[in-house]
């Protein structure tokens, strides 16, 4: 099965994928640059915990020594949470000479999805997924995260996408690229901190089986695309829209100011607004992942019951 040879499966993971069990994939980004240590590890830990809990293994994607791994120790994780924005954050562009260097990194979306597909992992848990950001008509801004999206097939359940991008427009591209959009027991997209964001999402699905299905019917046809499930914040951990949405525009705003541009831009406005906010938004945060790994899990577990 460990056909790449880049590539290093979790002795665990290895075994799971073998007997049919749930497997989940996540990121590493998310711990190096999107958010502070300690709580970046403190979080991918408890993630790795509500994955077992839930019927699954979990396989935390990263880049070690130029080694792609799927599946890392809780060494490791610590390793990547202290060095923080230390470690190179790899996009699909950077995945070349980062592992011709042997060098550490950080995986996005992208790139998880990527590894994740090497390894013959079907579902990946994240918080939020890059997209358009706004002004992308004159900055060209497009996360590498919806290319990936319409050309692997993974499934990536996420909390919808912060209103640091422009919502209406990634929406626009993940059709164009034929991404089906899965609103998770809601027919509006999630904006991450929030519940809701005024835009609509192709297909209402209320059940990790009814999210195994679409995806099972999706690889049956053989279509090469991902799918993005979108799952709302718990109510009681979501933020109020107007403190939200200030932070996201001075956070915007300074990036503006600043002249901060291509892979700084996410990181930049991540940070900028867990300061702005106090932290709440990093309270909030953590709380989405946790929910999204829970239902990553079960969704994974209906996945290996279809076959
Ligand atoms: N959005 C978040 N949290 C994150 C990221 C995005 O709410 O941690 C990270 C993810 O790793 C995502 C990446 O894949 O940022 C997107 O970066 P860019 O916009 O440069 O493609
Ligand atoms: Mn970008």
């Amino acid at each position: 099965m460990n056909m790449n040879r880049y590539l290093d499966i979790a002795p665990e993971v290895a075994q799971a994928l073998k007997d049919n069990k749930p497997v989940v994939a996540l990121e590493s980004t998310i711990i190096s640059h999107g958010m502070p240590y300690p709580q970046n590890v403190e979080t991918a830990l408890k993630v790795n915990q509500i994955i077992r809990d839930n019927g699954a293994v979990p396989a935390t994607v990263a880049i070690i020594g130029g080694r792609l791994k799927a599946g890392l120790s809780d060494a490791e994780i610590e390793y990547l949470g202290k060095a923080g924005s230390k470690v190179s954050k790899v996009s699909r562009r950077d995945l070349p000479v980062v592992v011709a260097k042997g060098m550490d990194g950080a995986t996005t979306v992208a790139t998880t999805m990527i590894v994740a597909h090497m390894a013959g992992i079907r579902v990946f848990a994240t918080g939020g997924i890059g997209g358009v950001h706004r002004g992308a008509e004159t900055t060209m801004d497009i996360s590498a995260d919806l290319e990936e999206l319409g050309q692997t097939p993974v499934m990536v359940v996420c909390a919808g996408a912060k209103s640091i991008l422009d919502l209406g427009l990634t929406l626009e591209y993940l059709e164009t690229k034929g991404v089906p959009v899965i609103g998770y027991g809601t027919k509006e997209l999630p904006a991450f901190y929030t519940r809701k964001s005024g835009f609509g999402v192709d297909y209402e699905l209320d059940t990790p089986a009814e999210v195994a299905a679409a995806f099972h019917a999706q690889r049956g046809m053989g279509l090469k695309t991902g799918m993005l499930v979108t799952n709302p914040i718990p109510e009681e951990f979501s933020m109020d829209p107007a403190v939200i949405n200030k932070a996201i525009d001075e956070a915007v705003a300074e990036a503006k100011a600043k002249g901060i541009h291509g892979k700084d831009t996410t990181p930049f406005l991540l940070a900028k607004i867990k300061d702005i906010t106090g932290g709440d938004s990093l309270d909030s945060n953590i709380q989405l992942v946790f929910n999204n790994a829970r239902l990553a899990a079960q969704t994974a577990g209906e996945l290996c019951r279809l076959g």
